[in-house]
C-alpha cells in the first residue's frame, strides 16, 4: 500500500524517514538562516510554532492538537498566545508552494519544521510521524470548539503550569524537559510583553536553560506594562558592573520550575546531564506532536482529534 501513489497522496508520508521527505528537510534547513530575523535564525520561532499547534490538546475532550492545522484560521491565529507566529507560518506556506508540497498537509509541515529546527540547531533527533490532515476552512476548524486560551500564561505559577500540561497529559518530568526549549529564541515586547533571551547563545539547542536558571541570582524587574520578569542583573547595578555582563531573562513561569520542589528535581538533573535532557526532551516533544493522533502498528492514523477527513477506516 505504501507504493500506491493515490493513498500516499491522501495520507501523506507516515514516517519521518520517508525518502520523499528528504528534500523537505533540506528546504526547512535552508529556511533557518535568515540574516534579517532575530539572531539570524528562524529556528526558534519554528519550534514555538510546532509547540503552539500541538499544545492546545485536551485529553478529556479529545480536542485541539496539531491535526487540522487550525492556526491557519482566524480563531487560533488571533489567540494572543500566538502573536508573532504568522511569520513562521508564512515562511512555511511559501516553502510549501515553492517546493510543490501539496501532498504534505500544513499540519504535517508545521510540526516537521519544529523537529528539523531542533535537530539542525544541535538538539536531539525527535521521532516524527506524518499523516495529519488540514481543516478545509475556518468553519470546519471551529466546529469542535475554540481552543483559544489553552496555552500557558507566562506570568503564572507552578500550579497553573501543571494544570495546563496535565490537560495535555504530561507529568512533571515531561513538563520540565519541554520547558528546556527556552534555550532557543527570545521574548518580544510587542508579542508577549516580555523581552530578552534566556541564554547567551539562543540559536544552539542545549541544556543551557537549566544551567542558566541555576547559575544566577534572579532579580524581579517590572516591565511597565503590568508584567514582570526576572533578570540576572540587579536593578541598582552600576553601569560598569553591567558592562561585563550580558542581560538574560526568566519568565515567572520559568522561575516556577526552580521554586517548585518537584520540578526542581528535574531542573537539577537536566542541568547536570545533557544526554538525559536530550533523551527526555526528544520523547516529550515527539509525544506532544502526536497528541490527539491514534495510530495502528504501521503508523497509519486510526483516529484523530480535528478534521473528520483524517479518520481512516
Ligand atoms: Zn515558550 N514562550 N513557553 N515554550 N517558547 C516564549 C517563547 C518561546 C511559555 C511562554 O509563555 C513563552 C514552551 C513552554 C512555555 C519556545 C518554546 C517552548 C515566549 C516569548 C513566551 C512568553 C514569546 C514572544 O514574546 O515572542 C510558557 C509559559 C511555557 C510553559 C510553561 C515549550 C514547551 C516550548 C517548546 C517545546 C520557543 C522556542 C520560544 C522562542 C520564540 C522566538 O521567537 O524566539
Amino acid at each position: 500500500d505504501f507504493g500506491n501513489p493515490t493513498s500516499a497522496m491522501r495520507a501523506g508520508p507516515l514516517s519521518g524517514t520517508d525518502p520523499a521527505l528528504a528534500p523537505v528537510h533540506r528546504a526547512i534547513r535552508d529556511l533557518l538562516y535568515r540574516p534579517g530575523h532575530d539572531d539570524g535564525c528562524l529556528g526558534p520561532l519554528l519550534v514555538r510554532l510546532a509547540w503552539h499547534c500541538a499544545g492546545t490538546y485536551c485529553v478529556v475532550s479529545d480536542t485541539g492538537g496539531s491535526n487540522g492545522g487550525a492556526m491557519r484560521f482566524d480563531d487560533e491565529a488571533n489567540d494572543p498566545s500566538n502573536a508573532g507566529l504568522e511569520t513562521a507560518r508564512s515562511a512555511l506556506d511559501d516553502l510549501r508552494h515553492q517546493h510543490q508540497l501539496s501532498w504534505l498537509s500544513h499540519a504535517d509541515l508545521y510540526t516537521l519544521a519544529g523537529v528539523v529546527a531542533i535537530e539542525t540547531l544541535g538538539g536531539p533527533k525527535v521521532k516524527w510521524l506524518g499523516g495529519r490532515t488540514d481543516y478545509s476552512d475556518a468553519r470546519e476548524a471551529s466546529a469542535s470548539g475554540s481552543t483559544v486560551g489553552r496555552l500557558p500564561d507566562a506570568s503564572k505559577d507552578a500550579s497553573h503550569v501543571r494544570q495546563v500540561f496535565h490537560r495535555m497529559g504530561f507529568e512533571d518530568r515531561d513538563i520540565v524537559a519541554l520547558c528546556g526549549a527556552h534555550c532557543l529564541g527570545r521574548c518580544h515586547a510587542d508579542r508577549s510583553g516580555f523581552e530578552g533571551k534566556w541564554v547567551r547563545n539562543p540559536t544552539r539547542f542545549s541544556n543551557a536553560f537549566f544551567r542558566t536558571l541555576k547559575a544566577h541570582e534572579w532579580h524581579r524587574r517590572s516591565l511597565g506594562n503590568g508584567l514582570y520578569q526576572f533578570s540576572n542583573i540587579a536593578a541598582g547595578a552600576s553601569q560598569s558592573g553591567r558592562g561585563s555582563v550580558e542581560e538574560l531573562m526568566m519568565l515567572p513561569a520559568d522561575m516556577a520550575l526552580l521554586e517548585d520542589p518537584a520540578f526542581r528535581v528535574w531542573v537539577d538533573k537536566y542541568a547536570k546531564d545533557k544526554d538525559l535532557f536530550f533523551k527526555d526532551f526528544a520523547d516529550a516533544f515527539a509525544k506532544l506532536l502526536e497528541l490527539g493522533l491514534k495510530r495502528d502498528q504501521d503508523g497509519r492514523l486510526l483516529r484523530a482529534s480535528g478534521p473528520k477527513a483524517s479518520l481512516v477506516d
